[in-house]
């Protein structure tokens, strides 16, 4: 099991969050999300055999955020 911390912009509110948290979450790999609001680190635990970084990104990108 692997951690990273995805820098995203864009997230405003309850929903931003519960929309990243739950595009994750829907990846086969990923263990558990945790989304900060106020500073837009999301830290993510997940299985680097099952799932990759980009994979993570591209789930945050297409609910409509950015990611650095
Ligand atoms: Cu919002």
């Amino acid at each position: 099991m692997k951690e990273m911390t995805l820098d995203v912009t864009g997230m405003t509110c309850g929903h931003c969050k519960s929309s990243v948290e739950g595009a994750l979450k829907e990846l086969d790999g990923v263990s558990n999300v945790d989304v900060n609001l106020d500073t837009g680190k999301v830290d993510v635990k997940y299985d680097e055999a099952k799932v990759s970084a980009d994979a993570m990104r591209e789930a945050v990108e297409d609910q409509g955020y950015d990611v650095a």
